[in-house]
């Protein structure tokens, strides 16, 4: 019994102390990788993401903009000088706070791997790497990813790869003893792009056998963007690889939520992250948004997960960073928020459901009128009244710095819940409003710069306008 109630004290103990996570291993390598394409982060961001990621107890950041024409597509030019000199404060700023500056090149695009292009370019590349060691730097990354061509076919080499980055490696680390192992994300990053049938496919099977134990390597779980990585999934990379692989993680990075067009980013990614493994892990990166501030939302949820993959809850994360980085205009951010969680087009899907009560009232509430039961109006009035509340506050009180962010979303949002209190009460009065085609039309223009809640406030209007459309016609054939 006395045993018994000594163990108690010590983990009530380790309860209060550790915050809740007595047994908390966080994954060893975890951080953020500035990985997105489109305008990359300035100094200030990136300054200010270092100093969140020592916040948030995240260790490393990759810097990898897609955009930045010396990390992919001029990677062999050496940075300007003063490109150089603004890395030098950046590598500075990482250490004050304690975390890993990992500098990335790309060279997939035109890398030559034998004779002497090949030797050339190998060279170009520990040019670039020495520059990087000589203003600090002593965590590098060779990335491959995003090589297909239009048919949706590369031409890689798994073993050239694997050489060619056990070459960078080994040269690194005979003169210098204090770089850390090379990470590397392969040309197939993604599960369902590594295998063909039950089989593992040519290039990753060659990369695979032929890269050096000890460099680490990313994937993005079984898509591009997918809807989580479970542990068995996870354990079947890690067969592939004879390692333990790490996760370059698509949320809440919004590149590829794009116009017609060409319009970038029109869809925020505000929701927490979620469905990520629990079982060990070597490296966990989040790929963020070009719009920083509001990165800073799923990223701090990433932190809670992967200081303690084991205990995360992801709504309760959710809330908790929401209510610490909004403080009193928490309530309304969530409002908000909970319209704008879900990404998904034909090849990505992530993120929980955009505003799940609001879609769940409006569905009843079309299911009841079309049943011509007795409807209950007072719950999509309420979310109605409750969003129209919140935009309002947020367009009035939130920071600049957010409201640069996400003005022309929050507008977006309100033009919608105003045209679904049109639908609500067309549906009370039993007549479609005209006005409500209309105010359709112009949501529709406004989606090249802003879209949210598709699946909720904005098929409400759709489905309202479907249902009188129906009842028109059904009149019409009756006549
Ligand atoms: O995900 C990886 C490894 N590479 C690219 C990223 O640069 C890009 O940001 C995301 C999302 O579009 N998709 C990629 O394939």
């Amino acid at each position: 019994m006395k045993k018994f109630f000594a163990r108690l004290i010590v983990l009530s103990l380790a309860v209060i102390f550790f915050g809740g996570s007595a047994n908390a291993v966080p994954i060893p390598l975890r951080g953020v990788v500035e990985g997105f394409y489109g305008t990359p982060w300035t100094f200030e961001d990136r300054a200010d993401i270092l100093k969140f990621c020592r916040e948030n107890n995240l260790n490393s950041y990759i810097y990898a903009p897609k955009d930045d024409p010396y990390h992919r597509e001029k990677w062999r030019t050496p940075y300007p000088a003063e490109k150089l000199a603004e890395m030098k404060r950046l590598v500075d700023v990482a250490r004050e706070n304690n975390v890993r500056f990992i500098f990335a090149v790309s060279p997939g695009l035109d890398l030559n791997y034998g004779g002497s292009k090949g030797d050339e370019d190998f060279r170009a590349l520990i040019r670039k790497l020495d520059a990087m060691y000589k203003i600090g730097v002593r965590d590098f990354a060779i990335f491959f990813d995003d090589l297909k061509d239009d048919q949706g076919r590369h031409h890689e080499n798994g073993k050239n790869q694997a050489e060619f980055l056990n070459r960078v490696q080994k040269n690194l680390h005979s003169r210098y003893k204090d770089v850390a192992p090379l990470i590397t994300v392969p040309t197939e990053y993604f599960y369902e792009d590594m295998i063909k049938g039950d089989k593992v496919k040519p290039y990753t099977r060659d990369l695979a056998e032929n890269l050096d134990e000890k460099i680490v390597v990313l994937y993005s779980g079984r898509g591009v963007v997918c809807d989580g990585i479970t542990d068995k999934e996870l354990a079947e990379v890690n067969k592939i690889f004879g390692r333990e692989v790490g996760v370059w993680w698509n949320y809440p990075v919004n590149d590829y939520s794009l116009t017609p067009d060409g319009n970038r980013n029109v869809k925020l990614a505000l929701g927490a992250i979620e469905k990520l493994p629990t079982a060990k892990m070597t490296a966990i990166f989040f790929n963020p948004m070009e719009q920083v501030q509001l990165s800073k939302i799923a990223l701090a949820t990433g932190a809670i997960y992967a200081n303690n993959p084991a205990t995360y809850n992801a709504e309760q994360a959710w809330e908790k960073v929401l209510s610490e980085q909004f403080g009193a205009l928490a309530p309304q951010m969530k409002i908000f928020a909970e319209h704008s969680r879900h990404m998904e087009n034909s090849w990505a899907k992530v993120g929980p459901p955009d505003a799940i009560e609001f879609a769940t009232a409006a569905q009843n509430l079309i299911y009841d009128v079309r049943k011509k039961s007795s409807a209950n109006f007072a719950p999509l009035e309420k979310q109605i009244d409750e969003t129209a509340q919140a935009v309002d506050i947020l367009l009035e009180k939130l920071p600049q710095k957010y409201l640069a962010e996400c003005k022309p979303q929050l507008e977006q949002l309100k033009r919608t819940i105003h045209a679904d209190k049109v639908a609500l009460d067309s549906l009370k009065a039993g007549r479609l409003d005209p006005t409500l085609k209309i105010l359709r039309e112009e949501i529709s223009a406004n989606e090249k710069q802003a879209i949210i809640s598709e699946e909720a406030a904005r098929k409400f209007i759709d489905d309202v306008i479907k249902f009188f459309d129906e009842q028109e016609k059904n009149s019409r054939k009756k006549k």
